[in-house]
């Protein structure tokens, strides 16, 4: 009875927090999960003007460690070559190419003037009424997440320019009441990081090391654990925190790259610390988890315990902190052990579970990754695909070669054609936020059945006792092989290009780009606004262009163009052989 008192009493924190969640910016329930799909929500609700501001670096502990954690020593170890061999280009191929890199490179600076003419210091631009909004502590970042990005494409003088409004950025105060660790982390420290590699401009570093002191104090808590959904304020005051209960994962475990990074740049090793305690959780608390060697997207960082929740997926709210295993096993020189073991032992269980062979009406030989529901010995996969987890092609080709395994790479390839296809089964080219697919029974071969196909679209959408089932499927408007659209919208996302970028670069296929260049044109086409790029609300409309609405995350600057433009670049521009970009596409630069 206790037992189900306190399982009780945990379901229902849980299920608060998810509705809290849910209720800021999700107009669509996941079918299997009831959580909102996508871990990356703003931080939260305005507050009274703050007096001052916070020394980060003065305010005393609570819960000081007591002995370091050291970063690793010794000389890096070599990793294998990660890129294609590249020759010399044909001329034709150069000429198509160049012509590519420029049009990115106009997209690009069109949205750079207007969020400077309009929104400069703000932190997004809104595209179509020109205004401006602070969903991540006002801390202006679109302009930290683009800097790298105008270095990369040699906007030289507006870097320069740029780099003398941020080193007046106060991160001692804010508007908001809440901070959200995870976003502040991957788009300003990672992005001051990535522009100091890059510029060596002093000022980055010493910015990125603001952002480290204030992120160290959500850390603050008796067990070291972060608040994600971190009071900003109540800790700034100096009064005591404590880990919070339901966390999600991808929140607590995508932080090991950048407060890595920041240990060796600055020999302080208390960001490096601080992070490492978090992975030792992850360890201890892979094998007990309802799907052994995956971790579930609700985590207890105050206990802490992972074991409760019975969702998993490599998909939103989970999705970077898989990313992040062999990526920072590579920042570390490869001298953290841990990093692979993890990484092996939970893509194991993913490989298992999550994959499945899509039915479409090609035949197509691809891949994509669902969400599993485990309970007591039964794990059920639901053949959801979310735009967030277009990533997972370019993970595992990238884990595959740094830890020498093809057939994690052969993984890699069918999952980012598995994007590439659905990004053209729709009217306009562009791929929507959420959706299912039927899966076939086996990733071997699978042929299509209109039939089942049809059966499935009516069973999801509830028409079985309608009068003309087809007809509502039409009214649906799902491109065959889809059995429901759950999110219409295209919100200006990376992972697609991101993946086509990564197997460009690994396998050096001309296929890649011509597939980039046509996700390039359609979305070009259909958010461009007079001003800068907008989001689209539903991308499966065909009779008129997708509508719009006023809104450009500083991802579209930071990562997507980004990943356009290093496709068309020359291969060295940007090696993966001499850096790794966190999950906001920010490279970080591999010790050798
Ligand atoms: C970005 O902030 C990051 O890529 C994050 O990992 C997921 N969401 C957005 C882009 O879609």
């Amino acid at each position: 009875m206790a037992l189900l008192r306190r399982y009780g009493a945990y379901l229902a924190i849980a299920a608060a927090f998810v509705y809290f969640l849910y209720t800021l910016s999700f107009p669509y329930q996941s079918e299997p999960s009831e959580v909102p799909h996508r871990h990356n929500q703003h931080g939260g609700s305005k507050q009274a003007p703050q007096q001052g501001s916070y020394k980060w670096a003065k305010i005393p502990l609570k819960h000081p460690v007591t002995s370091m954690i050291p970063l690793p020593t010794g000389s890096p170890l070599p990793l294998p070559k990660i890129q294609f061999d590249f020759g010399t280009e044909d001329k034709t191929a150069k000429n198509i190419r160049e012509k590519r890199l420029t049009e990115v490179k106009k997209a690009f600076e069109r949205c750079w003037r207007s969020y400077r003419e309009r929104a400069w210091m703000q932190d997004e631009l809104e595209p179509i009424t020109g205004g401006s909004k602070n969903p991540f502590g006002g801390w202006a970042a679109t302009l930290i997440d683009a800097l790298d990005t105008l270095w990369i494409m040699d906007l030289q003088e507006e870097f320069h320019s740029a780099m003398k409004d941020v080193a007046a950025i106060d991160f001692g105060r804010t508007d908001s009441e809440r901070v959200n660790v995870f976003e502040t982390n991957i788009r300003h420290l990672g992005g001051l990081l990535a522009a100091y590699e890059l510029s060596g401009e002093k000022i980055l570093l010493q910015k990125a090391k603001e952002v480290g002191e204030m992120l160290y104090h959500a850390f603050d808590t008796p067990n070291r654990m972060p608040i994600t959904r971190w009071d900003f304020h109540k800790a700034g005051a100096g009064k005591a925190q404590v880990a919070d209960e339901t966390v999600l994962v991808a929140e607590i475990g995508s932080l090991t790259m950048e407060f890595s990074r920041l240990s060796q740049l600055t020999n302080d090793p208390k960001w490096y610390d601080a992070i490492s305690r978090i992975m030792e959780v992850f360890e201890k608390q892979q094998g007990k988890t309802r799907l052994p060697g995956m971790w579930p997207i609700v985590v207890n960082a105050r206990k802490p315990d992972f074991t409760q929740d019975t969702g998993f997926t490599l998909a939103a709210m989970a999705d970077s902190l898989y990313e992040y295993l062999p990526k920072t096993y590579a920042l570390l020189g490869g001298l953290n052990p841990l990093y692979k073991k993890l990484y092996q032992g939970s893509m194991k269980t993913a490989i298992r579970h999550t994959l499945y062979r899509p039915m479409t009406p090609e035949n197509a030989d691809i891949l994509m990754s669902g969400f599993v529901r485990a309970e007591g010995s039964e794990a059920n996969l639901y053949p959801e695909m979310q735009h967030l987890v277009c990533f997972a092609g370019g993970m595992f080709a990238l884990g595959g070669k740094i830890f020498e395994n093809e057939e994690h790479v052969a993984i890699g390839r069918k999952l980012a054609d598995g994007c590439v296809w659905a990004y053209k089964a729709l009217p306009f080219g562009i791929m929507p936020e959420v959706s299912h697919l039927y899966a076939c029974p086996n990733t071997t071969e699978c042929d299509w059945d209109e039939q089942i196909w049809k059966d499935e679209v009516a069973r999801r959408a509830d028409l079985g006792t309608e009068k003309d089932p087809l007809q509502n499927i039409a009214n649906l408007r799902l491109p065959k092989g889809f059995t429901a659209i759950n999110d219409r919208r295209y919100i200006l996302r990376p992972e697609a290009i991101e993946s086509v970028f990564i197997l460009y670069r690994i396998t050096g296929q001309q296929q890649w780009q011509a597939a980039a260049w046509d996700m390039f044109t359609a979305i070009q086409q259909n958010t461009q606004t007079d001003l800068a790029n907008a989001a689209l609300i539903d991308v499966s409309v065909s009779d008129s262009s997708p509508p719009k609405m006023d809104s450009m995350e500083s991802f579209w600057m930071a990562e997507t163009l980004k990943y356009f433009y290093l496709i068309f670049s020359e291969p060295n521009v940007i090696s993966l052989d001499d850096y790794v970009f966190n999950t906001e596409a920010h490279p970080l630069k591999i010790p050798k």
